[in-house]
């Protein structure tokens, strides 16, 4: 597998050298809105460890990746008053990942409206 990159997108919003809508932060993940947005609300939670994604990550640190997801599809719930959340998480190219810093979709959805693909 490719190495971790320190210059992927994800990395610099980490280092603040790209700007984000923060919405959660943590000791250990940040959690911002999407910039391609699928749904209204569409956050995606990442790591302050660096990884590429579920191949190399420490399994603690997925854990507290998971737990930011857990805290945000509750307050997503609320804040867009949802019927329900899709969370997902790519890995690899072959696996739909685009930006090579671990990080899991959060999307709050309603019922009869479909995701953008
Ligand atoms: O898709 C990567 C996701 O990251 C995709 O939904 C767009 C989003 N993205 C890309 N650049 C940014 C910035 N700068 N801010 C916020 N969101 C961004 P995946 O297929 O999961 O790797």
């Amino acid at each position: 597998m490719t190495a971790y990159d320190t210059n992927n997108i994800f990395a610099k919003i980490l280092r603040g050298e790209l700007p984000c809508y923060k919405v959660y932060e943590d000791e250990h993940v940040i959690a911002f809105l999407d910039i391609m947005p699928r749904v209204p609300g569409h956050t995606l939670v990442i790591p302050k460890a660096p990884a590429r994604n579920i191949l190399d990550i420490k399994p603690d640190d997925y854990a507290h990746v998971a737990r930011g997801a857990h805290k945000i599809a509750a307050a997503a719930m609320k804040a867009f008053n949802a019927d329900g959340i899709t969370v997902q998480q790519f890995n690899e190219p072959a696996g739909g990942q685009v930006v090579f810093h671990l990080h899991m979709h959060v999307m709050p959805r309603r019922d009869g409206v479909a995701m953008l693909p």
